[in-house]
């Protein structure tokens, strides 16, 4: 569950409408390719651990943002809006209904303000939101990953 440090009956804020591939491998490890693969192992675990959208300092706040989204997560996963301002967003869903694990459903779920947004296969949504407050709003979807948040399937709001 993610929260945004806001209790959820509070949620007067918010106004909705509408491989890398390695290359040949080396029979005879050397201590130091043993050694890199140790360091990559510690970087995929520390990416792992720290895996919030990061948002890019200086990127502008948008009124209208489209979102492509499938079992790798939300593109783009953060981004900035005004406080007060309606912000259009198109969810546009690309997974198949064929995909296992979900049939190709995903959801676009703020969990701080109780939204939830049901993404049919193969669908587009577009809903009109104003993020009354500023603050950091995380998404994320809780479908088509064996009924987990799928650790690539979250994103960001920042509301300022
Ligand atoms: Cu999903």
């Amino acid at each position: 569950m993610i929260r945004a440090g806001r209790a959820p009956s509070t949620c007067s804020g918010v106004v909705v409408t509408g491989g890398a591939h390695d290359g040949p491998a080396d029979p005879r490890p050397t201590a130091r390719r043993r050694l890199g693969t140790l360091l990559a192992a510690v970087l995929v675990l520390a990416g792992l651990m720290a895996s919030k959208p990061a948002l890019v300092p200086g990127d502008a706040p948008v009124t209208a943002m489209r979102i492509r989204v499938d079992t790798a997560g939300f593109r783009p996963s953060a981004f900035r809006v005004r406080a007060g301002k309606p912000v259009v967003l198109t969810l546009a869903n690309e997974d198949n209904p064929f995909r296992s694990g979900g049939g190709g459903y995903h959801r676009f779920v703020i969990e701080s303000l109780g939204v939830r947004k049901v993404l049919e296969p193969l669908s587009t949504q577009t809903f009109q939101l104003v993020l009354m407050e500023p603050g950091r709003y995380e998404f994320s979807c809780d479908v088509g990953h064996g009924g987990m948040p799928g650790a690539a399937m979250r994103g960001v709001l920042m509301a300022e």
